[in-house]
């Protein structure tokens, strides 16, 4: 039965792994998958986490199976920080949120339902966008095109176009959104371009669909909400996808949610029925520790005020590395300006680098970034960040 199986293509980004790891060099660098590491090139492990993990652990709690839709402190702990705890739709009954697989799994969960609600959807991500937004929908069953995003002549949003083009869609199309700290260009939109996707959103009837990776990354758990929380505002139904692989470090822990915004307390109980559905068809109910730990930091004043200062710790970090490689590579001697890194939020850049120069920086240095030139500036430290501009430096000139 399987002697006719392709070798499926790898990964852009989780593939270059593979090959990072297999490299023999010390110097090597891999700046390739988005993920948070310390000074010392090291995950941590937060000072909260480790806190609420402690008192778990004392407590060896029971293991019997969760609620389909995760627990409730939890998914209420999810909704204070998207909507904030005030939120007149929370108090209403209007939001649906469970607890799902990671940010990975909350989009698949998202997407199912979707596929019920909405079969003959057209999904629309940004150009570019994470490649896995356009695998997890079209597995779904779903066509996915593009809408333009980035512009390399200025490095910043195509908003002009990006406006026009959802100006244009359908009702019932389905918007992917990156609430912040875009990834791969680190690219955002302002306050007032977000009202902009609102009104579009309005007037043509799209199912707008947020999704939540970085939160906090930019400038901080409230600000960094300002998408979410102009479409709370707006009185339009949406959805949400929340990760917290990168904001509390527990990538393999597999932390996220779904949250779905509702018109009314009763339409929620129908809603929720049916994505009850979809989760019972897949994995049945999620795993309990790692929502756990996260719904124990949220819920404790003190160890949530000791994540906020932990994660201000890993945001100014990479804010530090950003300005750091930017001088870096000018008394490296390079000409071309590119000052545009220190504008770019979240965990990413999108350099520029052409993918022969991102070649040449793994066969020559042992630098891995995605050949689309996004480099993670997360995976910089004041001892690598000299090689890696220097590398840099010679593959630019
Ligand atoms: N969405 C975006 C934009 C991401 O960058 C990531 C990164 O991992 C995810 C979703 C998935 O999150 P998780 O790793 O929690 O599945
Ligand atoms: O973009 C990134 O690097 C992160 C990590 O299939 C990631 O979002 C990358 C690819 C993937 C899952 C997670």
């Amino acid at each position: 039965i399987f002697a006719a199986v392709e070798m499926a293509p790898r990964d852009p980004i989780l593939g270059l792994n593979e090959a990072f790891n297999a490299d023999t060099r010390a110097e090597k660098v891999n700046l390739g998958v988005g993920v948070y590491y310390d000074d010392n090139g090291k995950i941590p492990l937060l000072g909260a986490v480790r806190a609420a993990e402690k008192t778990r652990l004392e407590a060896m709690p029971p293991r019997g199976y969760q609620p389909i839709e995760g627990a409730a402190t939890y998914n209420t702990a999810v909704q204070n920080l998207l909507l904030g705890k005030d939120s007149q739709l929370i108090a209403n009954g209007q939001v649906v949120t469970i607890e799902a697989l990671g940010g990975t799994g909350a989009l698949k969960v998202g997407a199912d339902y979707l596929k019920r609600l909405q079969p003959g959807a057209t999904v629309y991500i940004s150009d570019p966008s994470w490649e896995n937004h356009r695998a997890l929908f079209e597995s779904a069953g779903f066509p996915v095109e593009t809408y333009p995003y980035y512009d390399a002549a200025t490095r910043g949003v195509n908003f002009e176009g990006m406006k026009a083009k959802l100006n244009s869609l359908p009702a019932g199309s389905i918007i992917i959104l990156h609430a912040c700290c875009h990834n791969p260009t680190g690219a955002d939109l302002s306050d007032a371009q977000w009202n902009d996707v609102v009104d579009a959103c309005r007037s043509r009837g799209l199912i707008p669909f947020l999704d939540m990776a970085y939160q906090g990354f930019a400038d901080g758990i409230e600000a960094d909400a300002v998408a979410v929380r102009a479409f709370s505002a707006s009185g339009l139904q949406f959805f949400v996808s929340s990760s917290f692989s990168k904001s509390f470090s527990l990538y393999g822990e597999r932390v996220g949610a779904l949250s779905i915004i509702t018109a009314a307390k009763e339409e929620s109980a129908r809603v929720l029925s049916q994505v009850k559905r979809v989760i019972r068809t897949n994995y049945s109910n999620p795993p309990i520790h790692g929502g756990a730990v996260v719904a124990a930091v949220l819920n404790s004043p003190e160890l949530r005020q000791q994540w906020e200062d932990e994660l201000a710790g890993m945001r100014d970090r990479i804010r530090d590395m950003r300005t750091s490689l930017v001088e870096q590579l000018k008394a490296a001697g390079v000409a071309q300006d590119f000052s545009f890194v220190i504008k770019q939020r979240g965990m990413f850049s999108y350099t520029g680098l052409t993918a022969a120069q991102v070649e040449q920086l793994k066969t020559d240095f042992g630098i891995y970034a995605v050949s689309t030139g996004r480099i993670c500036l997360a995976a910089l430290n004041t001892k690598n960040i000299g090689y890696v501009a220097k590398a840099i430096a010679a593959v630019v000139k």
